[in-house]
């Protein structure tokens, strides 16, 4: 993989900034010692035939290199992560990939519903009577999370793309004191957020939607 680009959004707002999905793209690549660039595309972009050629959806990330155009999140962390034996280390490479399907499939749905709940649909009428809910099947997938994580540093043995996800992912209810009511994962969480790769992948990201940002903004 060589000659990489990964797409995110121009500018967001900031309530949104630091969760857009582009940031994992960039931490595994950082974590794998690969050079990318960013590319930026305005929301109001996303779904002209343009950059519809690059994401059939009109999603970011997509991330464009030597290989081509490829797209799901899940997708090209795995690939970036087949080129990083600290990524997918041969050792643990059916487990990794178990636990990157476990934060995309069975994580991400339940704390996704949350964020777009509090934070997307906030104002609208059903919300008061769902998120009790939607709260609850949030904390019992943290509870099993938290039992597994009880005792060690990682997902795995040792840090690989499964906790790429699993952190991107429960950043999604960083407005909530979901992930704090669990010591393990609350600890886990701020471990993975201290490594060099995430903060240069957050700074990266923010660098972007501070030059972007829209006078009024
Ligand atoms: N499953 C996709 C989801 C991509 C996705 O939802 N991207 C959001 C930003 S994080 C997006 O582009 N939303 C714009 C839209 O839905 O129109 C992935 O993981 O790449």
């Amino acid at each position: 993989m060589q000659n990489i680009a990964v797409w995110g959004f121009k500018w967001i707002p900031p309530f949104a900034q630091g969760l857009v999905r582009d940031l994992r793209v960039r931490w595994a690549l950082e974590e794998a010692g690969l050079a990318y660039e960013s590319r930026w595309i305005g929301i109001d972009e996303l779904k002209t035939d343009a950059y519809r050629h690059k994401h059939p959806f009109g999603m970011v990330p997509v991330l464009e290199s030597d290989d081509g155009l490829s797209i799901e999140s899940g997708a090209i962390v795995h690939a970036i992560a087949q080129q990083s034996e600290t990524l997918l280390p041969a050792d643990l490479r059916n487990v990794t990939l178990a636990w990157m399907f476990t934060a995309l499939n069975t994580v991400e749905p339940v704390v996704w519903n949350l964020f777009t709940m509090d934070v997307l649909h906030r104002d609208e009428a059903w919300v008061p009577l769902r998120r009790p809910g939607a709260v609850d099947e949030v904390k019992t997938r943290l509870a099993a999370l938290s039992d597994c994580l009880a005792g060690r540093d990682y997902l795995l043995e040792r840090f690989t793309a499964a906790d790429i996800l699993m952190t991107t992912v429960l950043r999604f209810i960083r407005h909530t004191d979901l992930v704090a009511e669990f010591a393990p994962l609350d600890a886990y969480v701020k471990r993975c957020e201290a490594r060099p790769a995430f903060q240069a992948a957050l700074r990266n990201q923010m660098e972007g939607y501070a030059r972007n940002e829209p006078a009024a903004a």
